[in-house]
């Protein structure tokens, strides 16, 4: 006979979850310390009793917007490499739908988060219940449906004696370095409150181990002939490589067969910018020495990285370099028409290190030219200044984009130099985050780093409102790490609830928000495809030429109770950052940077995006000309 508790389906959940370990390397960790809910009618009686009334150790934590609560949970889970996951419960309907996009980033990056989304009534007795979608050609079909394209496992628990197999489904994708992302299982709340004789080991410490996929040793002979028959190969450390915790086997590779390696957005701090083969980020947002060097590679050796096109420019950037690539999920590796290593990054690399005794790539200066180039062209970023007849870093304006940003708010910074003093003034380890905008290029350029892991970007979605529930989700998985937000005045506007939970939780985090009146990127598309500036500037009536919205960030972070301070000038900006330092609270630096002074791309950083076909103007002819040329070339 087994052993059973009768338990409801909340306290069921909430008991399992509190006994889940992984272990990595032998290193047991807890898998769960705490949720994240809202509540509503849909998840406050059932689980939410089980959380307020049942036997566990969990800690609640209290989202303000069910995206941003997630999107904390996915920084955390990031910022733990993937070891640690904070689960986020939410009401039926709108709560449910608010967590939708989230779960979308979490599958895009390969982050774990696991969802429970209250649900309409399996009996359905109350029906239709407040928030019900009735979907009148399939009854069946709620708004949890929803998450079906964007998690990697969806369940939904229509009786008790489903929440076994659900529960264990849900562990086996996240603790799976090939297949973890966003798991949901929808909680119709009736069932909820429903008690079963649950089997007592199900509630027992249970150990999963995060497994190293070894590759074969064929796999590995074939690699090493491949590397051995290039002369000019070139390293990308994708996220992949950091979550394996691969970094200083990858860095002692490059090291010895001397070969330089670049970086992606989820790669970057995996290892130090020290390593003398550093070259720093690729692709689009690439900058001069790693896109200087991958022009003219033979083979592309890709650890953990999905290649988007942001990594390969759209696949114009090595494209007749050969590719090889190590990543722990087949689908993954087995892009680009490449010759793969389906196995762990960091067992890959020690077999494969092993493999290439003897041999040494072709690169006689090469490397350490294409780095003082970067170096000179960084030294030119971080120095400049505004002046009267100041030209655009990106897209030749023809609207006074920049005289009327200045007239309305004072800026007299720009954004490379804002940066690159930011680099200087805040802690060498200090946690930055960012997701979306026109930061994370210039960071992805400008931005290199000795200190592990100390750069969280979400730019798989490069979803706008996570930088700063991502601080937060960065600060709780290492409080004692000091941690930024970098978000754009878009970024800020579009979600920032969570700026609330972090004062709440007495977390701080500091947040570096760059206002330069409007979705500044997206300008710089329209702009720069010949299309005149339409409602991506915050101008009254979102026109161009109207006036700017004048908007103190300071002020309206003053208003929640965060420490505020308002930078216009790189004196005002030294002075913030500095004191900030000492701060205890939630900080806000509100600073106003120039339009168009941020990065632009080099050496063919080129990124395709849709073009009108039938141009209206010479510039737009001339962006489709130039578009056909790099498709074409
Ligand atoms: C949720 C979401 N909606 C829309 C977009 C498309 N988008 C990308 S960047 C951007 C503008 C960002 O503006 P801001 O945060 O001010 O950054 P800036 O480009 O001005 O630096 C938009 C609308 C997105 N990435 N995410
Ligand atoms: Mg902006």
């Amino acid at each position: 006979m087994i052993k059973t508790m009768r338990v409801s389906v909340g306290d069921a959940i909430i008991r399992f979850l509190d006994k889940q370990y992984v272990s990595f390397d032998g290193k047991e960790t807890k898998f769960v310390d705490g949720v994240f809910t809202i509540f509503g009618h849909g998840c406050v009686l059932g689980i939410g009793e089980a959380l307020a009334l049942g036997d566990h150790t969990l800690k609640t934590y209290q989202g303000k917007n069910e995206q941003g609560m997630a999107h904390v949970a996915i920084s955390y889970a990031k910022q733990n490499n993937r070891r640690k996951i904070i689960p986020c419960i939410s009401s039926i309907g709108p709560g449910a739908a608010n967590m939708v996009t989230a779960a979308a980033v979490a599958t895009v990056n390969n982050i774990p988060l696991l969802l429970f989304p209250g649900d309409t009534f399996a009996t359905r007795r109350p029906d239709p219940v407040l928030q019900q979608l009735e979907q009148p050609s399939d009854l069946n079909i709620t708004t949890n449906d929803a998450f079906k394209p964007v998690v990697k496992f969806f369940d939904r628990i229509t009786r008790p004696e489903m929440l076994e197999s659900a529960l264990l489904n849900a562990m086996r994708v996240l603790v799976d370095p090939a297949s973890t992302g966003a798991v949901c299982i929808a909680l119709p709340q009736d069932v909820q409150g429903e008690s079963y004789d649950f089997p007592l080991d199900l509630f027992e410490k249970r150990v999963h181990i995060i497994k190293r996929a070894t590759p074969t040793d064929e796999e590995i002979t074939e690699a090493s002939k491949l590397i051995k028959s290039s002369k000019k190969p070139l390293v990308i450390v994708g996220g992949g490589a950091r979550y394996s915790e691969a970094g200083d086997v990858i860095g002692d590779f490059c090291k010895e067969y001397n070969i330089p390696f670049a970086e992606t957005q989820a790669g970057k701090s995996t290892i130090s910018a020290e390593n003398p083969m550093y070259l720093g980020g690729i692709g689009v947002t690439g900058n001069l020495a790693a896109n200087m060097i991958a022009k003219d590679a033979d083979l592309i050796i890709g650890i953990g990285t999905r290649f988007s096109d942001f990594t390969t420019s759209s696949k114009t950037l090595f494209k007749d370099a050969k590719v090889l690539t190590i990543n722990a999920s087949d689908f993954h590796a087995s892009k680009l028409n490449s010759q793969k290593i389906v196995g762990d990054a960091r067992k890959s690399m020690e077999m494969l290190f092993g493999a290439l005794m003897g041999y040494k790539s072709g690169y006689t200066n090469e490397v350490t030219k294409a780095q003082n180039a970067w170096k000179k062209e960084y030294e030119r970023l971080a120095s400049i200044e505004y002046s009267e007849d100041l030209k655009p870093e990106v897209c030749d304006m023809t609207e006074s984009t920049m005289k009327d940003f200045c007239k309305a708010t004072n800026a007299r910074l720009t954004q490379t130099k804002a940066l690159a003093l930011i680099r200087k003034h805040i802690e060498e380890d200090a946690i930055v985050v960012g997701a979306s905008g026109s930061l994370p290029g210039c960071m992805q350029r400008m931005w290199d780093t000795k200190s592990l892991y100390s750069y969280n970007m979400e730019y798989g979605y490069s979803c706008m409102g996570y930088e700063i529930a991502g601080a937060l989700g960065s600060k709780l998985a290492n409080p004692k790490a000091s941690a930024y937000a970098f978000a754009g005045d878009g970024s800020f506007l579009m979600l920032h609830s969570e700026l609330v939970t972090a004062i709440q939780e007495k977390s701080k985090i500091t947040i570096l928000l760059f206002d330069n009146g409007g979705f500044g990127c997206i300008n710089n598309l329209q702009m720069s495809s010949g299309i005149s500036s339409l409602a991506t500037e915050f101008r009254y009536g979102a026109k161009s030429l109207t006036p700017f919205l004048k908007i103190s960030y300071a002020d309206v972070a003053r208003g929640y109770g965060c420490k505020t301070y308002a930078a216009t000038t790189e004196e005002e900006l030294i002075e913030a950052l500095e004191a900030q330092k000492e701060d205890k609270e939630v900080v806000l630096i509100d600073i106003k940077v120039l339009p168009k002074t941020m990065t632009g791309g080099y050496e063919g950083g080129f990124w395709q995006t849709g073009l009108t076909h039938e141009p209206r103007n010479p510039k737009q002819k001339k962006a489709l000309l130039e578009l056909k040329s790099k498709i074409k070339d």
